[in-house]
């Protein structure tokens, strides 16, 4: 398709409640949607950068910059979905960026051709189980009450971050008053090696698994860690690539793996890493970055794949925003449907998006 510019488009959404990691405490969502037009259809993809470099290395100021000064410049007039990544090859990182760009023009080809995204990548089921990830909190007792609301909202699986002193009690609350329910941790590469007969008090547990609990480049330490302690070790930060994810594998670093779309570069990579970890045996699930409904959607689409085994962190749109850009996601039995719609089927509400906008840019192609 012919595509005729990109809009770049910052918004900034109210959090439900500040969300606490062992990076730091959110309270709002600046997030940048990209939104392709071409001469048959326009598309949508968002980009799962955070304000600042907390998460990754990317941040939304440095995504724009790269969009602006880089990508969209080298996309030319006329590119497949499939082309995208090939014409980016020669810009190292910034794979939010890169995933966002992807994600639009496949999106708005997709629309063209009448072609819903999860069909295009495989998907075999049309709803998703749900997972929902719990920040840290001030007390074991705010924690209990949060966990408690979700598990009435119907999770069905719970994650808890993790840090170095908010570990081991939270997780054994948790247990204590709420008994078998299918539970986990992340500790965001909170932990050193050194931590491992510490993390293994966590082993009592029958936790489902621990998400990077080592620094991201940390893969031969994840490799010793996963030797030391009974939980499985599940990597996130550290899977970059398809490559990455085999690599990990193969040195035993991870026995299952958690796929965020933009952290490896867009969902053609991601259904690249769900067929690495199937031909391994290795479980995936569907990481989140505190995602709008147009992010959501198209994780939802992913989270259909066969290898997705495990509950995604793809909650309702009410686990984090009040009002949501799109139709809002809303659990039925811990589930969310699937979009039957053509490209990731779903779209802005406009007067929704007015509101929440912070600034627009066009680029022109
Ligand atoms: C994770 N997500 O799995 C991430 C980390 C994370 C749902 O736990 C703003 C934007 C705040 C993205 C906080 C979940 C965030 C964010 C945490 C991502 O590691
Ligand atoms: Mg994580």
């Amino acid at each position: 398709m012919k595509l005729t510019g990109v809009e770049l488009r910052r918004i900034s959404l109210p959090l439900v409640s500040p969300f606490r990691t062992s990076f730091g405490t959110e309270t709002t969502r600046d997030a940048l949607l990209v939104r392709v037009v071409g001469t048959e259809a326009e598309g949508w993809g968002e980009c799962v950068a955070m304000s600042g470099p907390l998460y990754s290395s990317e941040y939304v100021d440095g995504a724009i910059d790269v969009l602006r000064r880089f990508f969209v410049p080298a996309l030319g007039g006329s590119v497949s979905a499939v082309g995208v990544a090939p014409a980016l090859a020669r810009f190292h990182g910034h794979r939010m960026a890169k995933a966002a760009l992807e994600t639009a023009v496949l999106d708005a080809e997709l629309r063209a051709e009448g072609r819903p995204l999860a069909r295009e990548l495989g998907a075999v089921h049309d709803r998703v189980p749900c997972g929902v990830s719990v920040g840290i909190m001030d007390s074991i007792g705010e924690l209990l009450d949060a966990v408690g609301g979700y598990l009435d909202e119907g999770y069905l699986r719970i994650k808890l971050k993790i840090q170095p002193g908010w570990d081991v009690e939270p997780v054994a609350a948790v247990r204590e008053r709420f008994g078998d329910v299918l539970l986990q941790v992340d500790a965001n590469t909170a932990y050193a090696v050194s931590d491992a007969r510490h993390l293994a008090r966590l082993d009592p547990f029958e936790l489902l698994l621990i998400e990077q609990p080592l620094d991201e480049e940390d893969i031969l330490g994840h490799a010793e860690l996963a030797r030391l302690i009974k939980t499985p070790v599940c990597l996130d930060e550290s899977i970059t690539s398809a490559r990455s994810a085999a690599a990990a594998i193969s040195l035993g670093a991870c026995s299952i793996i958690n796929v965020k779309p933009g952290r490896v570069g867009g969902y053609l990579e991601s259904r690249r890493i769900h067929d690495v970890c199937v031909a391994h045996g290795i479980p995936v699930w569907c990481g989140g970055m505190l995602e709008t409904g147009l992010g959501r959607a198209a994780n939802v689409a992913l989270a259909a794949l066969p290898g997705f085994t495990l509950p995604g962190d793809t909650s309702a749109s009410s686990r984090y925003y009040r009002t949501d850009i799109t139709t809002p996601f809303t659990l039925d039995a811990g589930h969310l449907p699937v979009p039957t719609t053509p490209g990731i089927g779903v779209v802005p509400l406009p007067d929704v998006l007015a509101e929440v906008t912070t600034s627009t840019e066009w680029l022109p192609l």
